[in-house]
């Protein structure tokens, strides 16, 4: 925590306000303020009325100046959190001050990283920190705040110690060549390493349904120009937000739209009629289109039912490369016309729903097969998690079962505590206990100024 440098930002949002937060955390904290202030601090903790000075000794702002000695403050170190006006000039003005009593400016989420250095929070509970300032639900906002709360790293750190209670067996058949074998083979081993494998798959369907609630799904309805696409997506959206004609070639750009069904965030997209056309306009459109539906998490194939289509034929024309029952649901639409109800049935082993977009029948059914699809099922106690914790996740099961090949097939000690190592490495990035300085350079840099 010594010789270190004292970093200073604006903690509140650029923008007008009653009170405007300014952070100072580092060694030299207390001595930068009171330069500022003319005046010594109050004890710890206690706000302080206090004249803000320029170089010149003019009053620039008042306010209240508040300290936190290290260790107990947000990053560790010693803070200081001057309150004063919130005008964009006048913080600004003051931040410009405090530079020139020797602070630096924060780079983007410096606080939370030094706060995660010095121990005060590991990784999982510092993005829950960035995720519960850009929740956009109150459910997203509650899973980020039991997450902050160690709820996701207090099930990490139960599987890590599994994890490591295993090593240790391993580690002590290694050490005993003579017995190696007979240890290895006793089964308790292998035991212990089923274990972990189904702690990890527990840990990693909680992970899902916070992964899901943060980063949402994204859905992508394609097909043949008329098909209703934009029509369906007005219905799913409830709102008219794409514009529907009975000219084939009606949507050209790609749109999306934000929406949130069954609690699930989505974005929706709209895309251009697939077909073949000379219009350069529309080519690219469908340029567009071919893009989005590479990167669908779901692909919604809407064709018209009254025109006895095979769906199947059309998905394997229009995307080949992404037709599995995992990626793909069919859409008929218009079952108005064909006088048949609203349905949903297995096709050839994809899931096939019957809508009419325009009478919006079918709808809810629609938006249930999607949330179920998804595999989106929100516990009370779901905490917010990201892409980047099930990956660490994953690599965790594969070294686990690399382990348990060496261990079952070979019989092969060092090779299997090789694999239970990396196994722990994996498991450990979650939170923070094996992560390379690259990897933590991303996360934090992604947060805001003054977090
Ligand atoms: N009867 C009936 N007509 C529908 C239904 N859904 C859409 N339509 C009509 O079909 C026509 C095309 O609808 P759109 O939603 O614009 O179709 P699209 O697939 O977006 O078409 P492009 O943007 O040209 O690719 C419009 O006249 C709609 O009113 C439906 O469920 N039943
Ligand atoms: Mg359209």
């Amino acid at each position: 925590m010594q010789n270190r440098t004292t970093i200073a930002a604006i903690a509140t949002p650029p923008g007008r306000g009653g009170v405007g937060v300014i952070r100072l955390s580092g060694p030299k904290s207390y001595e930068i303020a009171e330069a500022l202030t003319q005046k010594k601090l109050d004890k710890a903790r206690y706000a302080g009325f206090r004249k803000f000075y320029d170089a010149n000794h003019e009053v620039m702002d008042e306010g209240l100046a508040i300290c936190f000695p290290n260790p107990h403050s947000f990053t560790g170190e010693d803070v200081v959190e001057l309150q004063g006006h919130g005008g964009p000039v006048i913080q600004n003005a003051l931040l410009g001050r405090l530079f020139e009593l020797g602070a630096i400016a924060a780079k983007a989420g410096e606080f939370s990283m030094r706060a995660f250095e010095n121990g005060k929070l590991d990784l999982v509970q510092a993005e829950a920190i960035a995720d519960l300032i850009d929740a956009t639900s109150q459910a997203a906002a509650r899973s980020a705040v039991r997450s902050l709360q160690g709820a996701f790293s207090t099930k990490v750190n139960a599987v890590l110690e599994q994890l490591i209670h295993l090593r240790l067996h391993v580690e002590a058949a290694i050490d005993f060549p003579e017995e190696e074998i007979d240890f290895l083979a006793d089964g308790k081993i292998l035991n212990l390493l089923d274990g972990v494998a189904i702690s990890v798959t527990a840990v990693q369907q909680s992970a899902r349904q916070g992964q899901l609630l943060r980063e949402g799904l994204q859905v992508v309805i394609a097909g043949k120009p008329n098909a209703g696409k934009s029509s369906l997506l007005n219905a799913l959206a409830g709102i008219e937000r794409a514009i529907v004609t009975d000219i084939a070639g009606t949507t050209r750009d790609v749109l999306h739209e934000k929406i949130t069904l069954n609690g699930l965030p989505i974005t929706l997209t709209d895309t251009a009629g697939l077909r073949e056309t000379g219009d350069i306009v529309e080519k690219e459109g469908i340029r567009r289109a071919i893009k989005e539906i590479e990167q669908a998490d779901l692909l919604l194939l809407v064709y018209d039912l009254s025109q006895g289509e095979d769906p199947l034929a059309l998905a394997q024309e229009y995307f080949a490369d992404h037709i599995e029952p995992k990626r793909l649901m069919l859409i008929g639409n218009k079952c108005d016309l064909t006088g048949k109800s609203a349905e949903i049935l297995d096709y050839q082993g994809f899931r096939h729903i019957s809508v009419s977009a325009k009478q919006e029948t079918g709808v809810q059914s629609l938006i249930d097969a999607i949330t179920a699809h998804a595999g989106f099922q929100p516990e009370e106690d779901t905490f917010i998690a990201r892409t980047r914790h099930l990956d660490a996740m994953k690599r965790t099961q594969e070294y686990l079962a690399e382990a348990r090949e060496q261990l079952v097939v070979y019989n092969a000690g060092e090779l299997v505590a090789e694999s239970l190592r990396l196994a722990q490495n994996a498991l450990g990035e979650i939170t923070g206990d094996f992560s390379a300085d690259d990897l933590l350079g991303k996360i934090f840099g992604s947060f805001c100024i003054g977090k």
